[in-house]
Order: C-alpha cells, then structure tokens, then sequence
C-alpha cells in the first residue's frame, strides 16, 4: 500500500487479491468485468482532470481527413504514436442512426435483459437518481454487447470506412472483438483513469489489437474527449491495479506528453490496444456519447490466464483486468461465448 498523487490510498494487485498461480489456486482473482463502483465527489473529480489530464487546448492531436487510400504519413503516425484520428468517418446519417439505435436500446434494457450489457454510472447506482424521467440514457454510463440486438449499430461497426482504414492499419481479416457505447452523461459521467485496453482483453498479440472510438455526440474537451500518450504503446504492457478502476498507477502517467483528441460526431480514434489513453469526468452540461470497437487482426487468437499473466504482472502477481475462470485457465467470457 502506498500514496497515490491524490493522496489516497493505492493497493497495487498484490496478496490480498491475486492468486498463487505456483501453487495452482482455484480462487476467483481480482478481476474485472469493465465496471466500476467508484463515486467520485465533485471536488474530487475536478482535481483529478486538472492534475491527470490536461485541460488546455495546446495539447490538441493532429486530425486528419477521412481518406479511404491512408497516406504513408498517416500510417506512419499510427506505427510510431500508436494512434491516427481521422476526421468524418462516419456520415451525419451514420451517426443518427447510430445514436437512434442506442436510444431504442436505453429504451428497451429491461426487455433486452442479458442481450445486451449495461452498466449505470456509479453516483446512480450509489446513491440513487436525479435524473428526470423519461431519459433513461442520461443514467448509463455504458452500454455494450449490441451488435446482435441493432442492426444500426451493427452497421456501425461493419462500415466500409472502418474496414478500410483497419485493412491498412492491421491488415485484412481482421474480427470485431469488442461492442461498447461510452455514454458520458452530463454533469455525473465519471472519469475512465489511464489504462491500456490489452490489460482488458484476452487476445494475443497485443500489438494486433487495435480500437476503433468513434464520436456521436462532439467531443470536446470540457465534456471528456480521449486523451492519450502518443508513443506509450510502444513500451510494451504495464501492470493495472484495482484503484478508482482497473487502471495504471497515476503517478506513472506521462502528463506533460499528453495529447487531447477532441472530435466532431462521425470523427474517431483509431488507437493501440497498447497505448495509455483515458478520460476525465464529464462535469459540463454536454453529453458526450461515443461507439468504441475494438478489432483483432487476423494473426491474433485468445490467450489463457498463463498468458496474460506473463504479459501483465506484478512480479509474482495477476496485474490485469480480466475476469478469468481460474480452474480452466482462461477467461469466463471465453467459456461463456
Ligand atoms: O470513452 C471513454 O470515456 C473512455 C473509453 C475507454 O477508454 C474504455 O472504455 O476503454
């Protein structure tokens, strides 16, 4: 245990929560299904974005038009800062389509029940609701698992654009992995701290991983925009512990080389599951709603607990965000699929 910047206690995924793989424990490691419960107060959440993120303009990344041919400079970016944003992949229809079929799906949650995942924002869940009546969207903090439940959404992740872009990125062939609607509500959407996006998945290798985070609503540095570290990807993965969420140490994150994405609905990121990346808390009035896919190239497969725990670990212990099933050796999701 030791002080994080904030002050506040960090328990790094040591004894009290990673099991002795040596000796062939069966207990349920600390694990993560992509949910927190961590309520941050106003105050709290403020401090956070102005000491963990930067809140100026002068760190704005470079933007690029949609081009379905990439230029050698786009691609060039994408291998040495592990990221491209690309301005107008999608349409405005596109992205009223997409936002209408994330409505319907708010709408239907009770009736969808396990079809789809969804998960509250904490204050809500925590400490009951505020939230008026009849916008059910304004309660979720993300939604995921949908591509079978909304054939717009679906669309979304299957456009022709993404394809494009991902066959010069990580080559043809490439399969969806990942289905998720960051929701960012205004005023209560809470912060996502720093992570890498392999620490949560169970494909190897890393490198063939690749994140797809598309804008619906504009994203906007006020209402919590991506930020990341260009180039961190290329250290290769670091360990995650159980703190506000499943994230990198705070006091590790590189905030002097942090770069803000801030992008137009139908804009997106196109980033290494490698790459350190992250969002404030929304504390403005703006919604700031967003698709994230995540895609792995053709080379990759599933990967057991050994596996992960080689890339991520704390020297004896589990330092990952997966939930696995610790007497087959691999992920529940996997077993559930
Ligand atoms: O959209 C956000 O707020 C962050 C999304 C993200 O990084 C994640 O869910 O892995």
């Amino acid at each position: 245990m030791r002080d994080n910047i904030m002050g506040t206690v960090v328990r790094p995924a040591g004894p009290a929560h990673a099991p002795d793989t040596e000796r062939g424990s069966v207990a349920r490691i600390t694990t993560n299904d992509g949910t927190t419960t961590y309520v941050a107060s106003e105050a709290e959440a403020a401090r956070i974005a102005q000491t963990m993120y930067r809140t100026d303009h002068d760190a704005v990344a470079t933007v690029v038009p949609f081009r379905e041919r990439l230029e050698d400079s786009d691609v060039a970016r994408f291998r040495d800062q592990g990221y491209l944003a690309i301005d107008g992949l999608l349409s405005g229809a596109d992205v009223e389509a997409s936002l209408a079929g994330l409505h319907d799906l708010a709408l239907r949650r009770e009736e969808l029940g396990e079809r789809i995942w969804v998960q509250e924002e904490p204050f809500f869940q925590e400490r009951g609701s505020d939230v008026p009546a009849g916008d059910p969207e304004l309660r979720i903090r993300k939604l995921a698992r949908f591509v079978k439940a909304d054939e717009r959404l679906a669309a979304a992740a299957d456009h022709p654009n993404v394809h494009a872009v991902l066959d010069q990125l990580i080559g043809p062939g490439h399969r969806l992995i990942q289905d998720m609607a960051l929701m960012k509500p205004p005023f209560k959407g809470s912060e996502k701290p720093w992570h890498q996006d392999n620490a949560y998945f169970d494909w190897t290798p890393l490198d063939g991983i690749l994140g797809v985070w598309i804008a619906l609503d504009e994203a906007t540095v006020e209402n919590g925009c991506m930020q990341i570290i260009p180039g961190s990807h290329l250290d290769g993965p670091a360990k995650h512990f159980h703190l506000r969420d499943c994230q990198l140490d705070d006091r590790g994150v590189a905030v002097d080389r942090i770069e803000v994405v801030p992008l137009k609905p139908g804009g997106a990121l196109f980033f290494s599951a490698l790459v350190h990346h992250g969002t404030p808390a929304n504390l403005s009035a703006s919604r700031r709603r967003a698709l994230q896919f995540h895609y792995a190239a053709a080379r990759c497969r599933r990967m057991t607990f050994r596996e992960h725990m080689a890339y991520f670990s704390d020297g004896a212990y589990y330092a990952g965000c997966r939930d696995w099933d610790m007497e087959a050796g691999v992920s529940r999701a996997m077993l559930e699929a």
